[in-house]
């Protein structure tokens, strides 16, 4: 197992639109064991291959307590949304930037396990945020793109003077 490194806001990489997996093979369970090492080492309730430069639809989540409860979504879609909630979200590539963002309350995914085996899920909450923010990186998005210009650049700013102090 490695600790992959994750890219930071505003690396152009994390623009990137990820492809679907095609392939469920060993190559696919060492990224999906590596993304989940590094998640959980962070620590983070989630990770998309996207942030550790892996342009592949593939999403490792764990929003419980015990850190004990593993979600792998490969290819996932959203198909249904219900209601709105506003979370204040995080994001590991964007460290110690914490912004309200409205989101749907209730989601239902259709992905495929690490197995390729179909799998349908509804969630609603935290998972629900989680979910969307990650599905959000294969698409190219971090959750500061829904903020105004205005906290983008000084976001941009922030972690720009964070980057300088880490040299
Ligand atoms: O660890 C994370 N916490 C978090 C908190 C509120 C809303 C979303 C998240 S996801 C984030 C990990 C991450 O950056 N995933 O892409
Ligand atoms: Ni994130």
């Amino acid at each position: 197992m490695s600790l992959l490194k994750i890219l930071h806001y505003p690396d152009p990489r994390l623009k990137k639109i990820a492809s679907p997996v095609t392939q469920f093979d060993a190559v696919l369970h060492t990224l999906i064991a590596d993304m989940a090492e590094t998640m959980y080492a962070a620590p983070g309730i989630g990770l998309a291959a996207t942030q550790v430069d892996q342009h592949r639809r593939i999403v490792v989540i764990d929003v419980s307590e015990e850190r004990n409860s593993l979600l792998v979504l490969i290819n996932a879609k959203i198909v249904q949304k219900a209601g709105t909630q506003v979370y204040e979200e995080g994001c590991l590539s964007v460290p110690g930037i914490y912004e309200k963002v409205e989101r749907a309350e209730e989601i239902t995914v259709e992905y495929l396990d690490l197995t390729g085996n179909a799998q349908i899920l509804t969630a609603r909450g935290l998972l629900a945020v989680c979910i969307q923010h990650e599905l959000d990186h294969l698409e190219g998005r971090v959750f500061v793109d829904y903020l105004s210009q205005l906290k983008q650049s000084r976001i941009k700013t922030r972690l720009a003077k964070q980057a300088k102090a880490n040299l």
